[in-house]
């Protein structure tokens, strides 16, 4: 999360700690400030957890600009497993773009995106909108950050060597991490 307007603030729900909770922290920091424009990036899995919370943002006539970043899944699980496209890390393809509709939230702006450009066109749409901005942007599901990648090339590593003294040896130790430099 983050706001525009004032001093810039963060606050992150960390790699791998409890999913679903961006959303619901969105509305209480948009409800304790709610001077500024709060900016809330999801990931659409994390988000189908809490996404009733967006009802609230709209209830209160609060303005956020929500992204929801749509990889079709569990991107982050996919990272830890063999095969990267076992189906339950896939989940449901929700209409993102008619929730805060659905949700009863009136006026605002929905776009779904699937370019830079029209990401640029949406991003300016959204700043300068009287009401809130919800985006879905589309991203290739298994198109990671560098740190994920790392993860995923050290699992694959560690899971092929035998496990025992040699593996937590001190040359065991330095082949493993020479190999994922
Ligand atoms: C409550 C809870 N359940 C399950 C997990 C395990 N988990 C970590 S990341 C993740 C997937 C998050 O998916 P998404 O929000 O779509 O982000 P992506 O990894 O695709 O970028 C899951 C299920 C968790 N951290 N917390
Ligand atoms: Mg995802």
């Amino acid at each position: 999360m983050d706001w525009l307007g004032g001093y810039p603030t963060t606050c992150d729900g960390a790699t791998f700690a409890s999913i679903g909770w961006a959303t619901p922290a969105a509305f209480g920091a948009a409800k304790g400030a709610p001077d500024r424009r709060l900016i809330l990036i999801t990931g659409e899995g994390s988000h189908q957890m809490t996404a009733q919370e967006i009802s609230q943002l709209g209830r209160h006539g609060l303005r956020p600009i929500v992204f929801v970043l749509n990889n079709s899944g569990y991107l982050s699980e996919r990272m830890l497993c063999k095969d990267m496209a076992l189906g339950y890390n896939d989940i449901a393809a929700w209409n993102y773009v008619e929730l805060p509709h659905a949700l009863g939230c009136q006026g605002w702006f929905t776009a779904r995106v699937t370019s830079c450009g029209v990401l640029d066109d949406a991003l300016k749409t959204a700043e300068q909108a009287d009401g809130a901005a919800y985006i879905e942007v589309i991203t290739d599901p298994y198109e990671a950050p560098p740190m994920y990648k790392k993860l995923h090339r050290a699992r694959r590593i560690l899971l092929q060597r035998p496990l025992g003294p040699a593996a937590l040896s001190q040359s065991g130790r330095e082949q493993t991490l020479g190999e994922l430099r």
